[in-house]
């Protein structure tokens, strides 16, 4: 085993996220040539961060990213700060050579993430970003179902991702885990934060996205900055409806929220085809629907005896699922981390990167981009996306 060093820049929710993915990743996933070590944790707060190196054992601490990406006995640098700092963050390390993880969205816009992708690539150094949805074993699965034609030519493409944490008009805005509520801070709000998951995961379920339209609110308009103490002006979206037009010539309809009372990790998606249907919920995140237009004994287009079928996605034959417990056991949010890690450093080993690395996420981004410039315009908007077959 090469022992890899892992220099993780931020200390916050996915810090901690990330920093459990390289704990478990040697020991669920023994067979791999890279070992992760936790060589050293960033924050700017001196005492937080060496507090979060005792508790996850990290071997030191630096309070400037700056200097953690020029250390030698680092390799690989992951980004889980707050979206406006990824770019330079990633640019810096990839020209040091390292390693480059980040956090999503890759960027705060589509300009962000092409300097950031072609750093890496100049680099040639492997990257990755952390969508981590696709690799719940039953988005996988629906992957692998897709892949073997067994929905048939896709007509509709349907996605929810709602949240109702920051309903509270009291919430303030700015600083620790709520820079997400200002936009020079997440470039953002649900776009960047909620449907850029769902985007990736449409895109990989469905292919390229060509073209939207889409409307946003922000339905509070004033927030007190935690930072400053002053009302200011609320400056990100709070909701976002989209329809789109993929490449493949099907229609979707996309909603992200973080005003849907009672929604707290609310993340759908649904694909119905010519031979089938595909339904997931990630608050339900062990079970595919699967809906297939055939008759149990497999004559198709009878589908008076078909129907819907709950899969249990804890069998070894599903993704992911033979490095965890026995069947019929369970995993959850955490283990989507160790799933993706785990494919990265197979990756890197292989000679066969994966995915989405900063390529693929641009693409997102572009739509991202576009998803803003529609609400802005009232228009409909290209997208741009390129998205080869990998
Ligand atoms: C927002 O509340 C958030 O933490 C996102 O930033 C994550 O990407 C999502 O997976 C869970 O919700």
């Amino acid at each position: 085993m090469v022992p890899l060093n892992i220099g993780m820049i931020g200390y916050g929710f996915m810090g901690r996220v990330h920093s459990n993915a390289y704990r478990q990743v040697p020991t669920f996933f023994p067979g791999l040539r890279y070992r992760p070590v936790l060589k050293a944790i960033c924050g700017r707060d001196a005492e937080r961060a060496r507090a979060f190196a005792d508790l996850w054992g990290y071997e030191t601490v630096e309070t400037d990213w700056r200097r953690m990406v020029e250390r030698p006995d680092v390799d690989v640098i992951d980004i889980g700060t707050p979206n406006s700092t990824h770019a330079e963050i990633a640019i810096a390390a990839a020209r040091a050579g390292k390693w480059v993880l980040c956090e999503k969205p890759l960027a705060m816009n589509r300009a962000e993430a092409e300097a950031m992708v072609e750093a890496v690539e100049a680099a040639g150094v492997p990257n990755m970003v952390w969508f981590n949805y696709r690799r719940v074993p039953a988005v996988s699965l629906a992957h692998q179902l897709v892949r073997e034609g067994r929905v048939g030519r896709p007509y509709h493409y349907r996605a929810t991702y709602l949240q109702d944490w920051t309903m509270n008009a009291e919430l303030p805005q700015g600083g620790q885990t709520l820079w997400r509520l200002e936009a020079a801070v997440a470039g953002s709000g649900v776009v960047g934060d909620l449907l850029s998951h769902s985007i990736d995961t449409a895109m990989w379920l469905n292919g390229p996205i060509v073209a939207v339209t889409a409307v946003t609110e922000t339905f509070v308009r004033q927030r007190r900055h935690q930072q400053t103490g002053e009302i200011e002006p609320v400056t990100v979206d709070d909701t976002v409806m989209m329809l789109a037009r993929f490449a493949n010539g099907s229609l979707g309809t996309f909603e992200s929220s973080r005003y849907a009372r009672g929604r707290k990790n609310f993340n759908t998606l649904e694909l119905n085809g010519a031979d089938g249907s595909l339904r997931f919920d990630l608050e339900d995140p062990q079970y595919l629907e699967f809906f297939e237009y055939r008759d149990p004994s497999g004559r198709k287009g009878e589908d008076h005896l078909a129907g819907w079928r709950r899969i249990h996605v804890s069998a070894h034959e599903h993704p992911y699922m033979n490095r965890w417990w026995v069947p019929g056991t369970t995993i959850g949010y955490e283990h989507s981390f160790t799933n993706a890690l785990a494919d990265f450093l197979e990756g890197v080993e292989k000679g066969k990167p994966a995915q989405p690395d900063f390529r693929t996420a641009l693409e997102t981004q572009k739509v991202c981009d576009a998803v803003l410039a529609s609400a802005a315009s009232g228009r409909w908007q290209e997208t741009g996306v390129e998205l080869p077959e990998r």
